[in-house]
């Protein structure tokens, strides 16, 4: 038996056993201080609500892969502070952002009324295709409720994102920025509009598309190679929660 048999061997029974992904992509978390971003993405990698949340320093970092149709993707995830003084330091980690999930709390109407001032600062520092997710976060508070789901979904329609309510306390709709977001970024590989291999696009392909294009010498994603595809790929996108989205 040859070598090259033997790795063939070997990384098949890795893959078994280890999930690689076929693209990373990095996305930020964003919004006023207390809107609860750190309560939200702790819910979502960890299928927990964080108790005694406490301020975030700068900037934390945390992934979580997630599986979209046959796709892979690893979120490289990074938690923001919201406060004044540690702006200039989460503004750097904008850079080359896929992704950005920005959060109000719909009790308080200043993180709302404050979501112009975050968003130009994300699309003026992150990838040229930044997909944004607006998140009234709170939703279990209704009786405290302070910004309507009507206008706030004005809102992001208006301002071109996407928009859901959640609550990091219940669990509801904590899933669906991230799948949205992901899919949102997938379509807009599978068009051409976004090439994985330029830098500052906030995506890469990970280990098993690299592997797949070593071992055959072209992607085998069907249809998500970028402006190179011919068929189109279909993504079902399992929504849990019943809260509302658009
Ligand atoms: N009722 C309720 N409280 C929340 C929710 N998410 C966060 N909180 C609370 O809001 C406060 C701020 O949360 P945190 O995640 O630290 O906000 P951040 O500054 O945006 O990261 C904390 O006291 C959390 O317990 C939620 O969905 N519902
Ligand atoms: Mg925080």
């Amino acid at each position: 038996m040859a070598i090259s048999d033997y790795d063939a061997d070997a990384t098949e029974l890795l893959e078994t056993y280890v999930v690689w992904p076929d693209f990373l992509m990095k996305y930020i978390v964003i919004g006023e201080a207390g809107a609860g971003k750190s309560c939200l993405l702790h819910h979502f990698t960890h299928n927990s609500f964080k108790e005694h949340a406490q301020h975030t320093i700068g900037v934390e970092f945390s992934s979580r892969t997630v599986k979209l149709g046959e796709k892979r993707i690893k979120l490289q995830l990074w938690d923001t502070a919201g406060q004044e003084r540690f702006r200039s330091v989460t503004r750097s980690y904008y850079r080359g952002a896929a992704g950005a999930i920005l959060v109000y709390d719909i009790t308080n109407r200043a993180s709302f009324l404050n979501l112009s001032r975050w968003l130009a600062d994300a699309r003026a520092l992150g990838s040229p295709n930044l997909v944004v997710v607006l998140v009234g976060n709170k939703s279990d508070r209704e009786d405290d409720r302070q910004v309507e789901w009507a206008e706030a979904s004005k809102w992001a329609a208006e301002n071109d994102v996407h928009f859901l309510e959640a609550s990091s306390l219940s669990g509801d709709n904590v899933e669906a920025p991230f799948l949205l977001c992901a899919r949102s970024i997938l379509l807009s590989i599978e068009s051409g509009a976004l090439d994985p291999e330029k830098a500052g696009s906030g995506v890469s392909y990970g280990d098993r598309a690299l592997r797949r294009v070593n071992s055959s010498s072209r992607l085998s994603f069907g249809s998500l190679s970028g402006g190179r595809r011919k068929g189109s790929v279909r993504l079902k996108l399992p929504f849990p929660g019943s809260g509302r989205c658009c």
